[in-house]
């Protein structure tokens, strides 16, 4: 129908799909959704206002939605293992808005990760709404190793005792310790936050700790490796149900789009089964081939490999670029080569974060569409070759053709 009637939008639909077939999507945070989640997300349920919850509505005619959203929530406690769901948030920055809403005052004390080092927008940046509202304090990484000093965040926690912490991050390639944050947090009387938007799909797969025994409180984006529509959700014990509730309607969202929560229920039953745990598995499996790869030819990785979905290149210890500054321009090289990654700080950039020295991407996309350990070294050998010669326009045009047939041989389904 949009064919006929608005050819223009149409035509940047389909090409757009073609972008995402023939490219190399990399980003660590997006994925390839299966068609039935777009086909709930593009279904009539858009049409219908439903403002409050099921069977507690402000308008009538939500017998329909009041079963799909039951569902979703239902789906969503048996998926994570939680006493509470919330499926009504439009976003992930909603979502941890609506978490600090439930649990706290306003200038209350909250620690979590500098967005620099890994952190999230949301998790204090004094730009963002976090920032300006709560007192936030910060931890970061191991300048040496990368990783995160658990004996470090407890002394700060101790020094500053914060009513919260924040743990989960955007740009941290290594297994997150719940339960030790957990121990953190009881010791100083700290309420838990997990924001798992990267590895909310790793941890219903299997492959990652779960913070739900051990958080108050659990965020997460539902389009990540998750897998999902693009949205979000929260989990908590049922002891903070209500005020999670009321933080989300009325105290911070209107109507809920109950297509989208359609959508989720339907990811979260994808989520469920054996193929993605196969798949959450091999999204690790290929990350680790591909850090391989690249640190055999000498590329720098921030804590030197990764334990999870993501990568995160640091330019500046990577012998044969050793520059400041840079991750624009050589994530534009690698766009030119076919392959999209995003600019990044890495943790302690002498740079900003308009200009970082770091590249991040990951395997989530690339094995949505099936890619194995082998395409991964295909794809770390043609990083290499780019980030070795960023201004060679030949090279880049013969490796974007090499993309395109290799991605030919796996499509994404749509
Ligand atoms: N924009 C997301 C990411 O790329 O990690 C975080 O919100």
């Amino acid at each position: 129908m949009l064919k006929e009637t608005d050819n223009e939008i149409y035509n940047l639909i389909q090409e757009e799909k073609d972008r995402q077939d023939y490219e190399l999507n990399m980003i660590p945070s997006e994925n390839y959704c299966s068609k039935e989640v777009l086909e709930a997300s593009g279904s009539v349920l858009n049409n219908k206002y439903a403002e409050g919850y099921p069977k507690k509505r402000y308008y009538q005619g939500n017998r329909v939605v009041d079963e799909v959203e039951t569902i979703a929530i239902e789906r969503a406690k048996k998926l994570f293992g939680a006493e509470y769901a919330n499926v009504q948030p439009l976003s992930g920055s909603g979502a941890n808005m609506a978490a600090y809403f439930a649990l706290l005052e306003h200038g209350d004390k909250i620690m979590g990760m500098e967005l620099s080092q890994g952190g999230h927008l949301t998790h204090g940046s004094p730009v963002n709404f976090s920032g300006k509202l709560y007192n936030f304090v910060s931890y970061g990484v191991d300048e040496k190793t990368g990783l995160l000093d658990m004996e470090k965040v407890r002394e700060l926690a101790i020094k500053e005792k914060p009513k919260m912490i924040v743990a989960g991050y955007t740009a941290y390639p290594r297994t997150v310790d719940f339960k030790k944050f957990s121990e953190i947090a009881q010791e100083v009387g700290a309420y838990l936050m997990a924001d798992v938007s990267h590895i909310a799909g790793l941890i219903v797969g299997g492959v990652h700790n779960s913070p739900v025994p051990y958080a108050d409180i659990v965020t997460t984006t539902t389009h990540k490796t998750l897998r999902g529509p693009r949205s979000a959700l929260i989990l908590c014990k049922e002891k903070y149900g209500k005020a999670v509730d009321k933080a989300v309607f009325p105290g911070l969202q209107g109507g809920p789009h109950e297509h989208i929560i359609a959508a989720k229920a339907v990811a979260f039953k994808e989520a469920m089964s054996n193929d993605f745990k196969k798949y959450a598995e091999q999204t690790i499996k290929n990350a680790q081939t591909l850090a391989k790869t690249l640190m055999d030819s000498g590329v720098k990785l921030v804590s030197d490999g990764t334990d999870n979905h993501l990568l995160l290149i640091d330019l500046i210890k990577t012998e044969f670029v050793g520059k400041i500054g840079v991750g624009k321009e050589y994530a534009v090289a690698l766009e030119d080569a076919g392959i999209i990654t995003n600019a990044n700080t890495v943790p302690y950039d002498p740079s900003t974060p308009f200009k970082p020295s770091g590249i991040r991407l990951g395997t989530p996309t690339l094995t949505t569409r099936g890619f194995k350990e082998e395409e991964m070294i295909k794809v770390g050998n043609w990083m290499i070759e780019v980030l070795k010669n960023p201004e060679d326009s030949e090279m880049k045009e013969r490796i974007r053709n090499e993309v395109k047939e290799l991605c030919k041989k796996f499509n994404p389904n749509f």
